[in-house]
This record gives structure tokens, sequence and C-alpha cells, in this order.
């Protein structure tokens, strides 16, 4: 099935994470019986989780308004991303006042854009994509350049038609991503879209490992209107997966989503667990489209790219969801991703309301990150 082939990443050598990614891939290979119940967390991982606990206690009802701003949707994107696009633009403007496109045109380009997350390995191809333009096109000003460029990264980001056919098929998709990257939130958001389409939505809570994880998936489920299954502290979240799937099928429920547990320490774990996931969502509501998205939080840059190399090779994503795209600089690290992984970006969090998010448009996030809402 899918979901359980796994893919040979190439692992860049300038990424630190190649040991860990050899690790995980040991670890997929030799992993016994799913059993996707925690074996004993360590005193870290607890830790993480209080943390993370007492961070989202804070993140109370009353505070998420339900009212959608006036403000158009590409407005929020490109206020969301004024961080990045400041870093970057200004950089830009520097270069492109000067005329001469020589070998130090190319590497100062280089440089802003590594400096901008999208990635040594994504800067290249968009260099020699640029390179091989500007031979062709005989251009001789760097003004003309910055044009190619925005219009290559266009390119790179673009999305298909079918990227997004899950949102009108039947569809179980399972939410996965480390703790704190926005797993909970973005479910919330999805099911309040999905729910404003007219679509029939229910939410399960599978994140069963920390307490009040549920709690925190319900108050997003009532802000949403949507129903939610599961969320007892503990529970297996394989069950929870079973029940919900069982439910979906016997209601006709176009769009299941899943909140999971994502904790890198325990990748073999991880893995039996989003297989075993998979294969019960399949089987209990046959027929239905298993999506899998990771969620990542773009404030880590370098980080969320790691991660995303980690998760693909566990598991099949179909797709990425930034999170906190809203007051980061790190941006750009959407492009390396894309890019490195060839998993498209499908979703983007531009803040902690519901009606933060947004579905992933190249034009318009290219537009956001070089030219903001002046263009
Ligand atoms: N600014 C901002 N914060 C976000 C966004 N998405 C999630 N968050 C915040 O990130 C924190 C962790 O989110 P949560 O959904 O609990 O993460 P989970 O552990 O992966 O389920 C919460 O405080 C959220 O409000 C976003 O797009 N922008
Ligand atoms: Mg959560």
């Amino acid at each position: 099935m899918f979901w359980n082939r796994k893919k040979k990443q190439e692992v860049s050598p300038e990424e630190a994470s190649a040991e860990q990614i050899d690790e995980i891939r040991e670890e997929a290979e030799t992993a016994e019986v799913p059993c996707p119940v925690a074996e004993g967390q360590s005193a870290a991982t607890e830790m993480q989780d209080a943390v993370e606990q007492e961070k989202q206690a804070s993140n109370t009802a009353e505070e998420v308004a339900e009212e959608e701003p006036k403000q158009g949707f590409f407005a929020r994107l490109a206020g969301g991303m004024t961080k990045t696009r400041d870093k970057l633009a200004g950089n830009l403007s520097n270069l492109f006042k000067e005329n001469e496109i020589d070998e130090d045109f190319y590497e100062e380009l280089e440089e802003i854009l590594v400096m901008s997350d999208i990635g040594i390995r994504s800067t290249e191809e968009i260099l020699d994509r640029l390179k091989e333009n500007v031979k062709k096109e005989h251009i001789k000003e760097r003004a003309l350049c910055r044009e190619l460029l925005i219009g290559s990264i266009r390119e790179q980001m673009a999305t298909s038609e079918s990227d997004f056919s899950f949102e009108e098929d039947k569809s179980v998709i399972l939410v996965v991503g480390v703790n704190g990257a926005g797993k909970t939130t973005t479910i919330g958001k999805l099911a309040y879209q999905f729910k404003n389409r007219g679509k029939k939505v229910l939410i399960a809570a599978a994140d069963t490992f920390r307490a009040a994880a549920g709690d925190q998936l319900s108050a997003w489920a009532s802000r949403a209107g949507v129903e939610m299954i599961g969320g007892k502290d503990g529970a297996d979240p394989s069950s929870v997966i079973f029940d919900a799937a069982h439910r979906a099928q016997s209601r006709n429920i176009d769009i299941l989503l899943c909140d999971t547990a994502g904790r890198l320490q325990n990748k073999k774990n991880l893995m039996a667990e989003l297989h075993k996931m998979g294969t019960i969502a399949q089987k209990e509501y046959p027929g239905a489209h298993v999506e899998i998205l990771l969620v990542l939080d773009a404030t880590t840059g370098q980080n969320a790219l790691s991660q995303a190399r980690e998760f693909n090779e566990v598991t099949e994503l179909t797709g990425i969801i930034l999170t906190k795209m809203d007051g980061t600089a790190k941006g750009g690290i959407a492009i390396a991703i894309q890019s490195e992984l060839g998993v498209p970006v499908k979703y983007i969090g531009v803040g902690e309301k519901i009606y933060d998010l947004q579905r992933f448009d190249a034009d318009s996030f290219v537009r956001a990150m070089f030219e903001g809402e002046e263009a």
C-alpha cells in the first residue's frame, strides 16, 4: 500500500541530519510488530510535553476570535510574510541596482537566497535556470533577471489541481509532525474551512499521549462546529482511528481529520504507528483516499527541512503544511522543502486564528515573498 513504500531520498551532504536519517532507516528496517503505544517516555520528552501543554493551556477558546477579518486573502498572506519579504527584498534591491551580470552578481545572489532559507540545493537549481535563461534570452541587465528569478521560483512551487483532489473525495487525513508544530491548531482550521464548504467533517483525537491534547482538539472541534471522536488520554491511537474511520464510513463523512502524536525520539514506533493508522483507516473506510500531511513550524527554518526528510523516510507524505509563516523571516524554507523533497506544500498557516490557514498558491506566495501588498 502506498503509505508503506519507502522513498529513497538523496541526502544532501551539507545537512547534518544525514546520520539521523540512516538511523531512522535502520530502525525502520528492524521494526517489530506494529505497537503504537509508547514504551516509556524519556524525561526529556515529558519535559517537552509539559512545556507544550502549558503553552496550549493559554490558547483558550476566548482568545480565538471567530469573525474573519475584512482584510483580503492576499493581504493577510502578504502581511504574514512581511519579515521574510523584508529580509529578502532589501538585499535584492541593492543587488539589482547595479547593472553588470557577472560572476559577482551570481555569487551575491546565491548568498542572498541561501540566507533566506531557500536551501543550497534549491538555490543552485534556481541559479542554473537563471543562467540558462539569461543566455537564451540574451539578457544584459540585472533588473531583467529579477523577473526571471521570480518566474522560476513560481514555476518550481506550482502545485497541480490533482494535489488537492482529496478535498473533493472521501478522505482520511492523517496529520503528522513533531510536538508544537501546529497539528491540532491546523486541524481546527482545516475542519472550519471544509465545514464552511459544506463538507461533512469528523475529527479523530489520536494524539492520546499528551494529557489535555484531547481537550485542546475538542475546543477546536466546537469552534469549527464539527464532531470529534476519541480524546481519552492513554487510549490506543489506532483504536481511535478504527472507531473514527468506522463512524466516518457509516455516516458517509467526507473528510476525517486525524490528530496524531509525533515524537522523533521514537521513530520505530512512529513509523509502525503511522503505517497501522493508514491501514486501519483504509480498511474501515474502504474507498477513502488516505492523505498524509506533515505539519512543520516554519520558524524553525532548516530544522523543519530535516524533519521533513525524516518523516518522508518513515511514511509516504502526500503534502506539507507550513505553520507560523507569520512572524518568521524564514518563509523561504517552503521553497527548500518543495524542491528537495518533491512533496508539495499544500497549506500555510499565517496566524493562530481559525481562519488563518490558506491553501498554498505559488503565484500569491511568490508575490507575497518578493513584492508584498503593493504589487
Ligand atoms: N503564529 C502562529 N502560531 C501558530 C500557527 N499554527 C499554530 N500555532 C501555534 O503553535 C502552538 C502549537 O500548536 P499546536 O496545534 O498545539 O501544535 P501540535 O503540538 O503540533 O498539535 C500553539 O500555540 C498555536 O497557537 C500559525 O500558523 N501561526
Ligand atoms: Mg497537538
